[in-house]
């Protein structure tokens, strides 16, 4: 029996101070490659995880789940891959809509979807539209999505407003507002899967006081307990560094 105000992990009595959580899905192509199968059965297998994570996260009363599904630099994969990746939002909107409705999960994108094909847009844009009055999990899709593209952008906007007058001085929350996150809690821990550790362009900002866990398990193979261990490594670091 653990102690009241502990964090608590076990049963039904979970409790975490962690509200956002990113990670990077790596490892998809390589855990398919490993059993002999296609890359894309590794991305298809990827995108049921995502549905399986979505599900334990809001369970755990987690506030945001911001996951890295296409970087700016995915465009370079080979077509065919690239071509499949693209149907993978209509694949499982089709078979997890319903289950997302149900638990109350709110469906937001951040990057530039604007280079994707119109169906994927158009399919994106309608789970954002049907699940945006729910309150549950926000679960964030980084789509195109480059962290130095997201900074430069929002330069560019800031330097508009001050041409325009609108704007004059820029300090710390007035350049967060212009990021595509702004409004959401910030990221309070980012878990990267499959033994790299490294940003890779993934949220640069928002990661300045986050804690990072990499774990060698690949995406495919990252369950609920190891979301847990995360958490349970954040809490322990977190209450180190803030406990003084
Ligand atoms: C492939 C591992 C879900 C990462 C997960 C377009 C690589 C599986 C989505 C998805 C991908 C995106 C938006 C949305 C609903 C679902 C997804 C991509 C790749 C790239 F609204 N999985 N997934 N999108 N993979």
């Amino acid at each position: 029996m653990a102690h009241f105000g502990e964090p608590l992990f076990e049963g039904k009595n979970m409790e975490t101070t962690c509200r956002h959580v990113a990670i990077i899905m790596d490892g998809n192509g390589r855990w398919a490659k490993k059993q002999d199968k296609q890359r894309t059965f590794g991305h298809l297998s990827g995108s049921e995880n995502v549905r399986n994570i979505a599900l334990a996260a809001n369970k755990l009363n987690i506030k945001v789940l911001t996951l890295y599904a296409f970087s700016t630099e995915n465009w370079k994969r080979p077509m065919e891959e690239v071509d499949y990746l693209m149907k993978l939002p209509e694949v499982f909107f089709n078979r997890f809509m319903d289950e997302l409705m149900r638990e109350g999960i709110k469906i937001m994108a951040i990057g530039d979807l604007s280079k994707f094909p119109p169906n994927t847009q158009r399919v994106l844009l309608n789970a954002i539209d049907r699940t945006k009055n729910n309150s549950g999990l926000i679960l964030n899709f980084a789509m195109n999505y480059g962290g130095r593209d997201e900074i430069i952008r929002a330069v560019n906007a800031i330097a508009n407003e001050v041409r325009l007058g609108t704007l004059d001085i820029i300090d710390e929350t007035v350049f967060e507002s212009f990021l595509m996150t702004s409004g959401l809690p910030p990221v309070d821990l980012m878990i990267r899967t499959s033994g790299e550790q490294r940003i890779s362009n993934f949220l640069l900002w928002q990661l300045a006081y986050s804690e990072l866990v990499f774990t060698d398990v690949s995406w495919p193979d990252f369950k609920e307990d190891d979301l847990v261990q995360a958490l349970k490594v954040f809490e322990n670091r977190s209450r180190r560094f803030g406990g003084l």
